[in-house]
């Protein structure tokens, strides 16, 4: 599986979680000959995870760039001001999200929906649009992968999730439409939907609070970013007229959103 040879590839959200571990998946699986792009708002933190890398694959390359996807100026200067060697986007992982709170729809605070529907899903339709351009001036109508992460909670909407489950249900709508509309060319648009996986994710959910934070996965084993990450990498590694379209992924006890076997 050398399939990924010479590609180069972007994540957002790559500071943490997911983003983090496919990164790390991404090196490993195509140690001597990659380029990665590592996008989020904590510059530090992505330094760090280039570290990481550079200790496990020699060969990679790796460029860190500190990016807001919340911010439409900042995705619009940050093509441009890549580096000559970096702008031939392969890959493009569209991972960065969060999810604010669990109140019920009367309460939510207008700062939190703006802020979810902002990353969620402007930023990933921004990012989009920044990146296609480049897909589309290749042979053959384009080529490159768009591969987005959304999640059950845009399939099953849940109490308590009524913004973050609309943003997901808003990014499957949005990829279903791109994959339609790109369809003379050679580009693959590809969804992962994950289940449970112990990240962040929870600990920015309740605002930093990580008693509570831990309390969701009480009972359950859940996956991790690892588990995610090789899905991402299989999907990208495909010969390229094998499209992974939309995938769904649970951790063993989950079967829905909201149906979960605890152990007590
Ligand atoms: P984490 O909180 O661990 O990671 C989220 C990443 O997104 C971080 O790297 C964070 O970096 C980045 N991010 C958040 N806001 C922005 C922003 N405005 N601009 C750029 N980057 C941003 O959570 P996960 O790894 O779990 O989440 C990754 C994706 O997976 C999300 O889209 C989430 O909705 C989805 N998902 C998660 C599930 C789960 O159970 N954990 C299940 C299904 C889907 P920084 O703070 O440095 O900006
Ligand atoms: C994360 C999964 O069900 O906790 O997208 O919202 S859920």
């Amino acid at each position: 599986a050398k399939r990924l040879a010479g590609k180069t590839i972007l994540i957002t959200g790559a500071s943490s979680g997911i983003g983090k571990s496919t990164a790390l998946e991404f090196a490993r699986t195509q140690p001597d000959d990659l380029k990665l792009i590592l996008t989020a708002r904590r510059l530090e933190t992505l330094q760090e995870v280039a570290k990481e890398i550079s200790g496990v694959a020699k060969g990679v390359k790796v460029h860190v760039v500190k990016l807001d996807v919340s911010s439409v100026s900042e995705i619009g200067q940050f093509v441009s001001n890549l580096p000559e060697e970096f702008k031939q986007i392969d890959v493009l992982v569209n991972n960065a999200g969060l999810v604010k709170g669990v109140d019920k729809a009367p309460e939510i605070k207008q700062d939190d929906i703006n802020v979810m529907f902002q990353t969620n899903v402007t930023g990933l339709i921004a990012m989009t649009q920044a990146i296609l351009p480049i897909f589309l001036a290749r042979p053959d109508g384009g080529r490159g992968d768009i591969i987005n992460i959304g999640s059950i909670a845009g399939r099953e909407p849940y109490q308590g999730g009524s913004i973050y489950c609309a943003t997901k249900a808003a990014v499957r709508s949005f990829t279903d439409s791109l994959r339609k509309e790109l369809i003379a060319s050679r580009v693959r648009i590809i969804e992962i939907d994950p289940g449970q996986v112990e990240t962040e994710f929870s600990v920015v959910r309740f605002g930093g609070d990580k008693e509570k934070a831990k309390k969701v996965y009480e009972g359950v084993e859940p996956l991790t970013g690892d588990d995610i990450a090789e899905v991402v990498v299989f999907a990208a590694a495909r010969r390229e007229n094998v499209v992974i379209a939309d995938t769904l992924v649970f951790p063993n006890h989950q079967a829905a959103a909201t149906v979960m076997h605890r152990k007590s």
